[in-house]
């Protein structure tokens, strides 16, 4: 009887008291290095989330048995919010609350027995790792890549928490869902725009990382190529004005600048105080900035916002006809994109097209298909297609891209412009004003400035704070022994940094520290990661397909400019796996459809739980949980070990292939066995399809239990049977080369119940020194093949010919056919096409 939770047990303590998934360089052997995403410690995992722990080991094991070297490491994503809120809430310490979770989520995964090297456990919020952040911020900041500047922030009012962008969903907390205004506040800063185009051009060597993935993270690359144009600024009226004053606008478009009709400035635009301050009413001029810049922000960054502003009462002069055009504000311009500022061409930009219909502004139109003859006042919509150049002075008669060139070359010789490259990736704004993540390493003295830890003063440890009200000051600053502090250069007092990090800088790097984990003198030893890097498997999530891929790519880089590594990218291969759902949404705590896996062991063991997740769907792909799917999963298991079980003594006793000869029925077992192996090789890796491998192996049990009933060693079910007899020497060691062979396949999927299978068929050493099972050619060739044969078109009968039969043995055999010849006799045939294997046609009259 098939018992897995003794199984389970046993064979989860045999990997650990044999550490068995520990691994060192070895420099004599292939390595892989297997990563799944490590995991933020919520409470408990459950079944969405363990999927991609499961894919991972999959390929982990199955790499081991084919001979790698096989780094498989697991660590906990512990600093963040949700650890602080739990501590609002429930008055329980924030490490406290985290270590607990990592405690009981590390027994889930254990129980699922996945074959990680806990040995290198890691968790970001202890100061052994954190610790590497600070040492990395220290060498950024000395190479100007770590920096402060006075920003805009995106600021969550509950959380008392800045955000950074892509922390905003739909203009909301991403925690908490309260909409987010703006602050100014000085922001520590990465900058990982001076990466910008090296991300962007390696990004296409990135050959195995899904194509989605690539497409989104050139998008937040953005590059656009344009120009920089400056339209001078003219006096207020009565007012005087700098000589040099002027509003400078990015524009990819330059060779529509003669319809530029008007200006716009963002609403953040640094010109916009100095326009209020001067305006009749500055105070309703500033009501009417706030309310835009109070609208939500995803919708006036894709635009779909209401197109609204107002006319400021200043002018600027076209640089190129020289005209006065109104300057506006508009909702819909950033102040982060570009300058800030924009030309208004409403002829052809559809936003401004709106806009100025929306304000009845002047409509040109400056570019148009030759030939034809546009209106501005019939144009529906703005014209962005092709044509050449109407009514723009010199340049009239020009296709649009080369009036583009030509003009940005002017306006560099006229000293009014430029041509520019402009990124929509930003700067990565870290400063947090919260306790539990990394501090910033910086003391602010009031001599010598900002001033960063030495490194024998690293770790900078996070103070005890023990009420946390998540209200006012972040709570570093309420610690005065913390902030108070002696300046490291001129020993005078000076202050403490009190943000904390964005919890993205853990995990941008913290692939590289498995490698070496307990270096306590570096982030890592280089050598360590110039034999396991880069990572050969990582998966994880859609949802970290910009940010902290991007991110990565990105310290990797960094470190590679410090000197420890040599490589430019960190992950080889990328699989982002699909969400499990259940009731039609994504499994979620707060939509009560959770699964837990450890209620799934109870009742049928980690191995059927395992193999249903696998079995159900490719990996990418998202899954419906079926709450009765697993049972299916447990029966099947249930069919191999009986088989197995009752096979084992014939199958101890078995020789090996090798010098027999065997039977045709024998021949096709060891074709379906030969085939499988070299199928469920391929479609682990590279392949990839775990749900097609599992497939493979469920035929090949059915197939197994045919071949026996054939041989008459299945006898009533297997119910009570000691041992079967197999009477033929040559099949027993057919049946032998199959069981084998199917133990060890199914070994990566449902480990325990192979390991226990493996031992009872008389092995010593465990399914990973056995190996991957070798598949031979000759024995996994068709004998033969059924090919369809027709008579005037249509199909009359199908004739099975051995595979290596010629044109006139096939031709003969279609002729013998009783169903063709019935359609060809007393005819006379015309012709006989035989495409090789696919199809005879027969043609009679
Ligand atoms: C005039 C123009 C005419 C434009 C035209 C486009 C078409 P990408 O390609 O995304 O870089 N723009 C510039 N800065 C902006 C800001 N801060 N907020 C909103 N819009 C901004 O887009 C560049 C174009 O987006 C620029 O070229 C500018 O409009 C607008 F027929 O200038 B264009
Ligand atoms: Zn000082």
């Amino acid at each position: 009887m098939y018992h897995p939770q003794e199984i389970e047990k046993k064979w989860q303590e045999f990997w650990a008291q044999t550490r068995a998934f520990e691994v060192t360089e070895d420099p004599s052997r292939p390595k892989f290095y297997c990563l799944e995403m490590f995991a933020y410690p919520s409470g408990h995992a459950h079944v969405g989330h363990v999927r991609n722990y499961m894919i991972g080991d999959v390929m982990a094991r199955t790499m081991r048995m084919r001979g790698f070297n096989v780094l498989h490491p697991f660590g906990w994503d512990a600093f963040g919010l949700p650890a602080e809120n739990a501590a609002i809430k429930n008055n329980l310490h924030p490490e406290k609350w985290t270590l607990d979770n990592i405690a009981h989520m590390k027994g889930q995964l254990q129980r699922l027995g996945i074959s990680y090297a806990w040995e290198r456990e890691l968790a970001t919020c202890l100061p052994n790792y954190y610790r590497w952040n600070q040492w990395l911020f220290t060498r950024m900041f000395e190479r100007g890549l770590a920096y402060r500047r006075r920003s805009n922030v995106n600021w969550c009012e509950s959380c008392q928490t800045v955000l950074a962008n892509e922390q905003v969903v739909d203009g909301g907390c991403w925690r908490c869902g309260t909409t987010v205004t703006t602050r100014e506040l000085d922001q520590w800063c990465l900058r990982i725009t001076a990466y910008a185009d090296e991300l962007l051009a390696a990004a296409e060597g990135l050959t195995e990382w899904p194509e989605k993935v690539l497409t989104m993270q050139q998008n937040w690359i953005g590059r656009s190529e344009g120009a920089r144009v400056r339209f001078p600024l003219n006096a207020a009226s009565g007012g005087k004005v700098d000589a040099d004053a002027s509003i400078e606008v990015f524009t990819t478009r330059i060779d529509t600048i003669y319809g530029a009709t008007f200006v716009m400035l963002a609403p953040e635009h640094p010109l916009v105080e100095q326009f209020a301050a001067e305006a009749p009413d500055p105070a309703e001029f500033r009501a009417r900035v706030a309310r835009f810049r109070g609208q939500d922000r995803t919708a006036r960054m894709t635009g779909e916002v209401e197109k609204e502003g107002f006319d400021t009462g200043r002018t600027a002069t076209n640089p190129f006809t020289e005209e006065p055009v109104p300057v506006w504000i508009a909702n819909f311009v950033l102040g982060e994109y570009g300058t800030g500022a924009v030309m208004g061409v409403p002829g052809h930009d559809q936003r401004d097209f709106e806009f100025a219909r929306n304000y009845s502004l002047p409509i040109r139109v400056v570019v148009q298909p030759e030939g034809e003859t546009f209106s501005s006042d019939d144009l529906a919509a703005a014209w962005d297609g092709d044509g050449v150049l109407v009514g723009s002075g010199p340049w009239s008669g020009l296709p649009w891209p080369e009036a583009n060139r030509q003009m940005t070359a002017e306006a560099k010789a006229r000293g009014t412009g430029e041509g520019t490259v402009q990124y929509r990736l930003k700067d990565w704004g870290i400063s947090r004003q919260r306790y539990w993540g990394t501090p910033i390493p910086i003391i602010h003295c009031p001599s010598c400035g900002m001033v960063p830890v030495q490194d024998e003063d690293l770790p900078v440890v996070l103070p005890t704070v023990t009420e946390f009200t998540g209200r006012g000051d972040s709570p570093l600053a309420q610690v005065p022994e913390f902030v108070n502090v002696s300046c490291p250069r001129c020993g005078e007092a000076a202050r403490r940094e009190t943000d904390t990090m964005d919890t993205f800088v853990d995990s941008s790097w913290y692939f590289y520290r498995f490698c070496d984990p307990h270096n306590d003198t570096l982030p890592f030893d280089p050598a360590t990661v110039a034999y396991w890097g880069p990572v050969d498997f990582y998966s994880g999530g859609v949802e970290h397909a910009i940010l902290h891929l991007i991110y990565s790519r990105f310290f990797s880089r960094v470190f590679r400019d410090i000197g420890l590594v040599t490589i430019d990218e960190p992950f080889t291969r990328l699989l982002t796996q699909g969400m499990v759902l259940r009731n039609g949404a994504v499994m979620s705590k707060s939509k009560g459809n959770v699964v837990d896996p450890d209620d799934m062991i109870a009742s049928f063991g980690a191995d059927a739980l395992r193999l249903y997740v696998m079995f159900v769907a490719p990996p990418e792909k998202e899954v419906e949980w079926i709450d009765t799917g697993l049972e299916g999963a447990f029966r099947f298991l249930n069919r191999v070990w009986r088989v197995v079980e009752h096979l084992s003594p014939a199958v101890r006793q078995a020789s090996g292939v090798a010098g027999l000869t065997f039977d045709a029925a024998e021949r096709a077992m060891r074709r379906r066995t030969h085939g499988t192996i070299r199928r469920v090789a391929q479609d682990i890796s590279p392949r990839v399809h775990l749900n097609t491998a599992v497939a493979a192996l469920m035929e090949l049990v059915n197939e197994l239990y045919a071949f026996c009933e054939l041989r008459g060693v299945r006898p009533a079910g297997f119910e009570g049977e000691a041992s079967a007899v197999v009477a033929r020497p040559e099949t027993a060691a057919v049946l032998r080369e199959a069981i084998e062979g199917l133990v060890l396949m199914l070994s990566p999927f449902t480990p325990h119940m192979c390991e226990e299978l493996w031992e009872g068929l008389g092995h010593r050493n465990g399914v990973v020194a056995a190996g991957w099972p070798e598949w031979s050619e000759d024995a996994a060739r068709e004998e033969s093949i059924e090919i369809p044969v027709q008579v005037n078109g249509k199909l009359r009968g199908r004739v099975t010919v051995p595979v290596d039969a010629g044109q006139d043995a096939i031709e003969k055999a279609a002729l013998a056919a009783p169903t063709v010849s019935a359609h060809v006799e007393g005819r006379q045939i015309v012709k006989i096409i035989v495409a090789k294997g696919r199809l005879v046609s027969i043609v009679v009259k």
